[in-house]
């Protein structure tokens, strides 16, 4: 089992920025915000990488996306657009290894991500 500074975010055993909070899913405020909008949804349970994810996560990723959606609503970025962006495994730039979706908004986006 891994523990991580989100782990200990999601049980409220240190600070952040809480936005939204249920059951299975906790959302809160990027400490390095890559734009004016920056929020990280995150599932109680510590799975580390969506490919850890298990047929039996099915449920709790769609959970996860529908509160992406829903603080994204919240924040007032979801008419502009938003961008949603998870990154798998260290070459896909992931740091902390507790799935997480980045929740980006209030500026425009361009693509190919970099
Ligand atoms: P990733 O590279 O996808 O693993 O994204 C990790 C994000 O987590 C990165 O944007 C910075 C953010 N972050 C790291 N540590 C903390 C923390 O202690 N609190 C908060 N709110 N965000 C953090």
């Amino acid at each position: 089992m891994t523990d991580t500074i989100f782990g200990k975010i999601a049980r409220g055993e240190i600070p952040a920025d809480l936005v939204y909070e249920d059951e299975d899913v906790v959302a809160f405020r990027d400490l390095s915000p890559q734009a004016p909008v920056h929020l990280l949804v995150i599932p109680r349970k510590p799975i580390p990488t969506l490919d850890d994810a298990q047929p039996e996560d099915a449920q709790l990723l769609g959970r996860l996306l529908l509160a992406a959606a829903k603080v994204a609503r919240a924040a007032g970025i979801a008419e502009s657009g938003y961008r949603a962006v998870l990154n798998c495994n260290a070459g896909g730039g992931q740091v902390v290894f507790h799935l997480h979706l980045h929740v980006l908004g209030g500026r425009p986006f361009t693509w190919p991500p970099g």
